[in-house]
């Protein structure tokens, strides 16, 4: 009894609202030889509920970019040259944050060596092909605290007895994305110590001093 009621009122339901519908749509398309407008504007009419579900869909999607921008980014580059030496540096960004670099390099000699952003993801020459440190600002070269630096004067890492060294580094002028994105760049590790500028070399405003560049690796982005 109460199937065949519900089943009564749903058919009475499709009945009462099918015929409105019905004029609804025959209101809209019915044409008015006088009028071309009235055709046009019908088609237009029974069109316009389609942009409607499409709209918000776009609004979904953009919703979501958006939070996609706002999270963390992580990038990776991987160390390599003609020595020994090789490393992996792995660089995290939370939204507009400073940057945290982890490195850990190996094979060594025991002491302090330069450790750069350099300008180009390029290594068709090596690292040579690496261009000159990192430095969007024209600025000269400098400790990672001082405010007159290359945006890539990352300072020194120090290898221990083993030839290993690892160091993480937080910097507010490395990001991962934006006009300064360091991703495409490369890592180097040098050969010498960086004196950060204050050395009095003919080399230490440009490059610190540090010496061959024993291995480097392009940034490239990473999954979080
Ligand atoms: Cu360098
Ligand atoms: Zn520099």
């Amino acid at each position: 009894m109460q199937a065949a009621a519900i089943v009564a009122m749903v058919a009475h339901a499709i009945l009462t609202i099918t015929p409105s519908h019905h004029t609804l749509l025959h209101a809209l398309s019915t044409p008015n030889p006088s009028d071309p407008q009235v055709l046009q504007s019908t088609f237009h009419g029974v069109s316009l509920n389609l942009p409607r579900p499409s709209f918000s869909i776009a609004a979904t999607v953009r919703k979501k970019q958006f939070s996609v921008l706002a999270v963390s980014k992580k990038a990776v580059a991987v160390l390599k040259g003609d020595s020994k030496v090789e490393g992996v540096v792995t660089l995290t960004q939370e939204d507009d944050g400073r940057t945290t670099v982890n490195v850990r390099v190996t094979g060594l000699t025991p002491g302090l060596h330069g450790f750069h952003l350099h300008e180009y993801g390029d290594t068709t020459n090596g690292c040579m092909s690496t261009g000159a440190h990192f430095n969007p600002n024209r600025m000269t070269h400098g400790a990672p605290e001082d405010k007159v630096r290359h945006a890539g004067d990352l300072g020194n890492i120090v290898a221990n007895a083993d030839g290993v060294a690892e160091a993480t580094v937080v910097d507010k002028q490395i990001p991962l994305s934006g006009p300064n994105s360091v991703i495409g760049r490369a890592f180097v590790v040098h050969e010498l110590e960086d004196d950060l500028g204050k050395g009095g070399h003919e080399l230490s405003l440009t490059t610190g001093n540090a010496g061959g560049r024993l291995a480097c690796g392009v940034v490239g982005l990473t999954p979080i």
